[in-house]
């Protein structure tokens, strides 16, 4: 696989990873979502600084209203992410 075949073949397996902890394994509950984020956004975490950033953030994920972040609303978090990622990176000038 290139490497940005393997990189969307990751983020698929750690949904997938997470969603089938509890409940519809085709989605996360605020529960999942929190283990997803101490485990694998723990800097994303401590950034916020902010005892209901999970709770907030699965507000503003929650495209549908059923409380919980399926596939299309995880993949717009990863997205939007990144794309702040991209522009911290930018703005600090991509020093190799
Ligand atoms: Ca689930
Ligand atoms: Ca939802």
């Amino acid at each position: 696989m290139s490497q940005l075949e393997t990189a969307m073949a990751m983020i698929i397996k750690v949904f997938d990873q997470y969603s089938g902890a509890e409940g519809n394994n085709q989605t996360l509950t605020k529960g999942e979502l929190k283990t997803l984020m101490d485990a694998e956004l723990p800097n994303f975490l401590k950034s916020i600084n902010d005892k209901n950033a999970v709770d907030k953030i699965l507000k503003d994920l929650d495209d549908n209203g059923d409380s919980e972040v399926d596939f299309k609303e995880f993949i717009i978090f990863v997205a939007a992410l990144t794309c702040a990622c991209h522009n911290y990176f930018s703005q600090k000038g991509s020093g190799k």
